[in-house]
Order: structure tokens, then C-alpha cells, then sequence
């Protein structure tokens, strides 16, 4: 196996013989193939001109593959196995309607069993493109349209889609298969990427906001009442929906976790008494806190991190993209309905669960709530009290070079303002940070797709200034990155031509060094020192 998606990859350069993740050889390479697979689809589409408005079903599966391969989605091999078998015979049918076309190898090849798989994937994953420049622009392409498919899905269960983004998937998926295509090619096909993720993360908004209000100010409790519980995961607002509806008046509370938490931010959930508030920090912490939690966890997405003990195990349960070995998994029937009976009779058989800190944290400040807020925060801005905005968005992980990321925000000048979004946000939202005049230091947009809020902040701000350019705002991006939605956020910021972005804890695993260069020399792109040093850098001091 090789593999260097995510930003806690081995030694910084690939997971080689197990990922750090607990991703296993088979199941990795397993996912090389069903992305191989995706591409044979994309090259048939692409060059038989195929309508993609006439095939709904291919458009929706290949989102799903795609998600299902994001670092800690899914780690079920049988699952994976399945879906390569359907993508397949999706594959061959769209064939038939083709002639006179030549196709590669990805749109050809056939296997027949779990060990003509795993052979047919050892020849083609990552390090079957040999030029290691081609390899990092065509790797970073593909991680993006990981991430814009996974914020593609989540709008499709809501009923939104745009069908310029799959016919971009498929665009894009092909390209990575042409080697015709220089590297400026493939850096131009990059930004494409990046202006895609602007359309998915915008779809994806309009369908939350649509189907479940504007984020307002809302304060989560963050301690535990006496019923048993159920903790959701991921980031399926339609699955949360179901969930609280097949709960409701059944004594059984329900939990956000990690990426789950901004749900309590949309009008539309405040209605359900048993919506008790937010378990726990971001993904890693789940191997103690799924332990003190005591009741069933349902996955809607990633971040799974393998459970350490079989009674954990024993309460997971996952949907969607998600999956993991021996857990059920609850499907959709025709309808998009999801049937939650066994999770909530296993819930009611579970010890409620055990208080691991109290009090509230708020957030809610999704475009719509900053704009209602937008003369109070630019008055700072003009008589000073905010000097300058700080963007760290994006994700959490487990390294200790990430308390880089709590200190920063501790020592931060007083007239700063963080805007958050995504599980990033457990580094430093708890801190009690303050406000300013009445505007908290700490704005949470909400889930890492909700980085888009932050942009048309951003634009807002820009145009209430009169400025040409987004980059002469006082803010300043500080982002951590983890797994494929973080690639898809970057993108979208370099092709809205924002500069200077510094991304860590470490840069990217799969940038070569001249891939890098480019990065650096063209957008500004640069890692994080020390913090004070960084601190200082930041306010131009
Ligand atoms: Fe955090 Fe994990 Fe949101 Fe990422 S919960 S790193 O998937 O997508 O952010
Ligand atoms: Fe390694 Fe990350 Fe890939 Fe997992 S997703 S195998 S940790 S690079």
C-alpha cells in the first residue's frame, strides 16, 4: 500500500505498510481500486460525451466512492469490495452505449475476486504515475474532489444538485489519467478544482440553510442530562434530523459530537426537547470519550477512529459513506428514509452518560448571523477595537504539534477575533476567550463546509470597504489541515485568490518539492513556526 492523503501520513511522506489512520494493506488498496475504477468511468463519460443529466445513479455512486475513500470513513474491506463490484457494472453499462471509442485500461479492466483485486490495485494506486510532480498535482486534484464530493452528497440528501459539478468530477477524474497534460496543465486544472469547491460548498449551503434555517447565536451545553443517550457523528445533517424525529418521546437524549456540534446552530433542531447538547472534543478524542458516553454512536461520515475494546465496537453503528467492519451499518430505503430502531433499543438498555466537563460554548456565526451583526463589527474595525481577523479553520488531529494551534489563539492580542469552522475548533473553544464589545473572540461558522461562510464574510467585508482586493483586509489565515475536506477548502481559497495562507501543523505529505515551490512562489503558501514568532508575523509587527 502506499498512501499520503492525509496530513498525519507516516513519517510525513506515506503510510506504506499500515496507516497511521488503522487503515489496514487490504482495505487501502482496496480503495486505490475503487478510485481507479471511478476514473474508468470518468474517461467513458468524458469521451462518449455522455449527458450526465441522463445518468443519475452513476453521478450519485461516484460521489459515494469517492467519500467512502476519505481518510477514516471507512475501513470496512467487504463494504469497499461491494462497492467496486457496483462501480463496475455501472462501468460496463455505460460501455454498451458506446462504440467506436478508445478507452484506457481503467475503463477496461475486469477482476473476478477479492485477490484479482488486491492484484489489479498493487499496479494501480498512487505510485503508479512514476513523475513525482505529475503525481502530487494529479494526488492534490483527486483529494479535492474527494472533499467536493463528500459536500456534493451531503447537499444531494438534502435534494440539491448542480450537475456542473459531477460533470466536473468527471472531467477532472479523466484528467488525471491523461498523460498528455503538462504541469501547468494540471496546476491550471487545480484552481478549476478550487472553483468547483466554491460551487459545492455554495450548494451545500444553500441546501442546509434551505431545509434548516441560518445558523443563528447558540449557546450548546456541553454536560450531560440523567436519560440514556445516543451520540451522532459526522457531519449528515438529514440523518441527525431522522434520528431526532424516530427519538422523539422516547426518553432516549441525543449528543453531537465532534463535527455534529454546529446542528444545534440551525433553527430547525431547536424544536426537539431530547436535543440535549454536544459530547466531547473533536474526532481523535472519541477512544476515552466514546467510553464515559456509555450509549450507542452513530457515524453519519468520517472521523472513525478504530475502537480499542469490542464493547465499544458493539455501539457503533454508521450510515452513508461511513462504515466499519462488524458494525451495522443502516442503509436508506427508496425513499431516503433510515430506520434508527436498533440503535434506540440498544440506547434504552445503556447507562446514561457520564458528565466529562459542563457549561456551554456558542457559536452559530454562519454568514447570515455576521451579516445581521455586520455595523456592530465594522464600527471595530474602524475605531480599532478589532485590529485584525484570524481564519483558523479546518481540522483537528492528533499530534502533539497541534497544541501549536491552542496557545496561538491563547496569545493572541486582545482586539483579535478568531473565525472558526470545522472540528479545528476544539483547540481553542473552550477557552473562554472573551468578547469584544459584545462580539465573542471566537466565531464558529460551523462545520469545515461552513468555511465557506468565512469567504463570503470575507467578500462582504471587502465590498463594505471598498476594496479591490481580498487580501487587503486585516485578516489573516491560519489553517490546520488533516484529511480530503481541508484540500477542497484550501483550493477554494487559492482560486478566490487569497494569499498567504499558512497551512500546518505540517504541509502536505503529497506536494513535491517543486510542487510546493509553486505554492509558495505563486499563492504564498507557507507552514507555521514558533507561535509568538508566527504571532508577530501575523500583525505585521
Ligand atoms: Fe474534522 Fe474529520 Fe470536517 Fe474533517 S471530523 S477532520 O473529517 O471533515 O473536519
Ligand atoms: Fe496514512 Fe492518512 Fe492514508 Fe491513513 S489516510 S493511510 S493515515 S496517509
Amino acid at each position: 500500500m502506499f498512501c499520503y492523503q492525509c496530513q498525519e501520513t507516516a513519517k510525513g511522506t506515506g503510510c506504506e505498510v499500515r496507516g497511521v489512520c488503522g487503515k489496514n494493506e487490504e482495505v487501502a488498496k482496496l480503495q486505490d481500486l475503487l478510485i481507479y475504477v471511478t476514473k474508468g468511468i470518468s474517461e467513458i463519460v468524458v469521451k462518449g460525451k455522455v449527458d450526465v443529466k441522463s445518468i443519475s445513479e452513476v453521478n450519485h455512486q461516484v460521489l459515494k466512492s469517492l467519500f467512502i475513500t476519505i481518510t477514516n470513513a471507512n475501513f470496512d474491506d467487504g463494504a469497499i469490495e461491494n462497492q467496486i463490484h457496483k462501480m463496475i457494472e455501472f462501468r460496463n453499462g455505460l460501455k454498451k452505449q458506446l462504440s467506436g471509442v478508445n478507452l484506457g485500461d481503467a475503463a477496461e479492466f475486469e477482476v473476478i475476486d477479492r485477490a484479482s483485486m488486491l492484484d489489479k490495485a498493487s499496479k494501480v494506486g498512487v505510485l503508479s504515475t512514476e513523475n513525482e510532480d505529475v503525481r502530487s498535482l494529479r494526488e492534490m486534484i483527486i483529494y479535492g474532489l474527494k472533499g467536493m464530493a463528500a459536500y456534493t452528497h451531503h447537499a444531494l440528501n438534502i435534494g440539491k444538485e448542480d450537475l456542473a459539478i459531477n460533470a466536473f468530477i468527471y472531467e477532472a477524474l479523466a484528467s488525471t489519467l491523461d498523460d498528455s497534460l503538462s504541469a501547468d496543465d494540471l496546476v491550471a486544472l487545480t484552481l478549476k478544482t478550487g472553483e468547483f469547491g466554491v460551487k459545492a460548498m455554495a450548494l451545500l449551503d444553500e441546501a442546509n440553510t434551505s431545509k434548516y434555517g441560518n445558523p443563528e447565536i447558540t449557546s450548546v451545553n456541553i454536560g450531560v442530562r440523567n436519560n440514556p443517550g445516543i451520540l451522532i457523528s459526522g457531519h449528515d445533517l438529514t440523518d441527525l434530523e431522522q434520528l431526532l424525529e424516530q427519538t422523539k418521546g422516547t426518553g432516549i437524549d441525543v449528543y453531537t459530537h465532534s463535527e455534529m456540534l454546529p446542528a444545534h446552530y440551525y433553527p430547525f433542531f431547536k424544536k426537539y426537547d431530547n436535543f440535549a447538547g454536544n459530547y466531547g472534543g473533536s474526532w481523535w478524542q472519541q477512544v476515552t470519550e466514546f467510553e464515559t458516553f456509555n450509549g450507542p454512536i452513530l457515524f453519519t461520515t468520517n472521523c472513525i477512529v478504530p475502537p480499542r475494546s469490542e464493547e465499544i465496537r458493539q455501539r457503533i453503528f454508521t450510515s452513508g459513506a461511513s462504515g466499519y467492519p462488524g458494525c451495522p451499518h443502516i442503509t436508506a430505503d427508496e425513499n431516503g428514509k433510515k430506520d434508527f430502531s436498533e440503535i434506540i433499543a440498544m440506547a434504552k438498555q445503556c447507562k446514561p452518560p457520564v458528565e466529562i466537563e459542563s457549561g456551554n460554548i456558542v457559536g452559530g456565526f454562519a454568514h447570515n448571523q455576521v451579516f445581521a451583526l455586520a455595523d456592530k463589527v465594522v464600527d471595530a474595525v474602524k475605531s480599532g477595537a478589532i485590529k485584525k481577523f484570524f481564519v483558523m479553520a479546518g481540522c483537528d488531529g492528533r499530534m502533539k504539534s497541534r497544541e501549536y494551534y491552542t496557545e496561538f489563539a491563547k496569545k493572541l492580542p486582545n482586539d483579535t477575533v478568531i473565525l472558526t469552522a470545522g472540528c479545528a475548533k476544539y483547540r481553542y473553544n473552550k477557552l473562554g476567550l472573551g468578547d469584544i464589545g459584545g462580539i465573542p473572540r471566537v466565531l464558529d461558522a460551523g462545520q469545515c463546509n461552513d468555511s465557506y461562510s468565512l469567504v463570503v464574510i470575507a467578500l462582504k467585508l471587502k465590498e463594505i470597504f471598498g476594496l479591490d482586493d481580498v487580501n487587503d483586509l486585516p485578516i489573516a489565515y491560519n489553517i490546520a489541515w488533516y484529511e480530503q475536506k481541508a484540500v477542497i477548502v484550501l483550493l477554494a481559497l487559492l482560486y478566490l485568490g487569497v494569499k498567504n495562507i499558512h497551512l500546518g501543523p505540517t504541509l502536505p505529505g503529497f506536494l513535491s518539492p517543486n510542487v510546493a515551490k509553486v505554492l509558495v512562489e505563486k499563492f504564498g503558501i507557507a507552514g507555521i513556526g514558533q507561535v509568538e514568532d508566527d504571532i508577530k508575523l501575523f500583525m505585521g509587527e
